[in-house]
């Protein structure tokens, strides 16, 4: 079992009073803290290594350069990825999937053509495609979602079909916690022939994940939202589709050969890495890969579905709450999104800050599905390796003070 309360003396920032009350983070799914571990690594990097990476000959270039290759086999290593050079450094989650779309999508997609996504995504597994299809004349499909938020798997074969190129879902739903049974999807989209997405943003930073038992052609997540710092992500690609793919941005590092005429590519993956990448933050996310393991994903996993078992079971005595989502914790992860009547969300989000408590309230960015499921907002707890028991027992406190609060205003 995970020791949530040592762990989080790890991380400065949940020492901080907010309102003169002890902090508690429950906004874990828009971005994590960071443990001392990554802001050192981050800081000696600056401090002893700092130097551009692929390009110089000293000693700090070369040790900076070393130190970007471990962090690439880090992440490699994490995913179970069959090698590094299947690893590209993005921005995150949003740019791996616009890289995909952009390059993959616009080399492969035609007016016969279409694209399946589901009606639980995140808007940046969803706009790229909307922009996609103007540009190539292909269609978009989704997987439609049950009353509980879950897909509905009936009609399978009917949406992903022989016109299917590509399937681009989501692996556990950020505005509601689904978890996707992404194995079904990946096996029935190759036996069309299909390629597949997966959007690990809310998946690989808490629970295992290995590429080669999915199965899957992509995968992407972002460095911010498993203690790593803002602005590194991964894309994953099997390297035979990666290798066929037109380049991403145009620039240095990326090149193999320039004349005044014209130009040519270099291998995998640096053809997808145009211009200094951000070293220090591949560094910081090797740290925090190093901190996860330490703790272990599978105990991650079942932290978390202790903390929602609890929360569940506490929260369902408040009168007339609307918890959207699964039922059951098996099918979801480590979050509660959720409507109190007469308390609007954003009120109640205001109210818990002068408490200390930290949630993320309004559409989650799934806009789409927070309307299909009969809401414009939600308030959302989402929970992480830091988060204890007595802060949801503190959490449900203030929830059910707030009811009587604005029952008094
Ligand atoms: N996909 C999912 C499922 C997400 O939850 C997010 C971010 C993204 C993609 C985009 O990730 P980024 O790192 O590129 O921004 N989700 C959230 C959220 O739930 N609240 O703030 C950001």
């Amino acid at each position: 079992m995970i020791q949530s309360q040592d762990i989080a003396k790890d991380f400065p920032i949940l020492q901080r009073k907010i309102n003169d009350n002890k902090l508690i983070y429950f906004d874990n799914a828009a971005t994590t803290q960071k443990p001392t571990h990554v802001i050192e690594s981050i800081s000696n990097f600056y401090s002893n290594t700092n130097s551009n990476i692929h390009r110089g000959v000293h000693t700090l270039s070369m040790e900076s350069t070393y130190e970007y290759d471990q962090a690439k086999d880090k992440v490699a290593e994490f995913i179970n990825s069959p090698n590094s050079e299947s690893i590209i450094f993005t921005r995150g989650t949003t740019e791996s999937i616009n890289l995909v779309a952009e390059t993959w999508g616009k080399a492969n997609l035609d007016e016969s053509s279409e694209i399946v996504i589901t009606e639980l995504e995140h808007h940046s597994n969803i706009v790229p495609w909307q922009e996609l299809i103007k540009e190539t004349n292909s269609k978009l499909k989704y997987i439609p979602i049950n009353s509980d938020g879950t897909l509905n798997y009936e009609n399978l074969n009917q949406i992903i079909n022989s016109n299917t190129k590509i399937v681009s879902l989501t692996h556990v739903s950020n505005g509601i916690g689904t978890i996707n049974n992404i194995k079904k999807i990946i096996k029935e989209a190759q036996s069309v022939g299909a390629i597949t997405l997966i959007d690990a943003a809310q998946s690989a930073p808490h629970m295992p994940i290995d590429v080669q038992d999915l199965g899957c052609d992509f995968l992407a997540f972002s460095g911010h939202k498993m203690l790593g710092p803002t602005g590194i992500g991964v894309l994953y690609g099997k390297k035979d589709i990666l290798e066929e793919m037109p380049a991403y941005q145009k620039g240095g590092d990326m090149i193999l050969e320039v004349t005044y005429e014209k130009s040519s590519w270099n291998e995998v993956p640096f053809k997808f890495e145009a211009g200094t990448p951000n070293i220090a933050g591949a560094i910081g996310l090797k740290s925090a890969i190093d901190y996860l393991n330490l703790i272990s994903m599978d105990s991650i996993r079942e932290h978390e579905k202790e903390l929602t078992e609890h929360i569940l079971k506490e929260m369902r005595n408040i009168d007339g709450i609307d918890i959207l989502g699964p039922e059951s914790v098996e099918d979801r992860a480590g979050l509660v999104s959720f409507n109190i009547p007469n308390v609007h969300p954003h009120d109640l989000g205001t109210y818990l800050d002068t408490k200390g408590i930290a949630i993320r309230t309004g559409h989650h960015c799934a806009m789409p599905l927070i309307k299909k499921l009969g809401s414009h907002s939600s308030a959302r707890a989402s929970f992480y390796v830091y988060n204890t028991k007595n802060e949801i027992n503190e959490f449900v406190t203030q929830i059910n003070n707030s009811i009587k609060y604005f029952d008094n205003v």
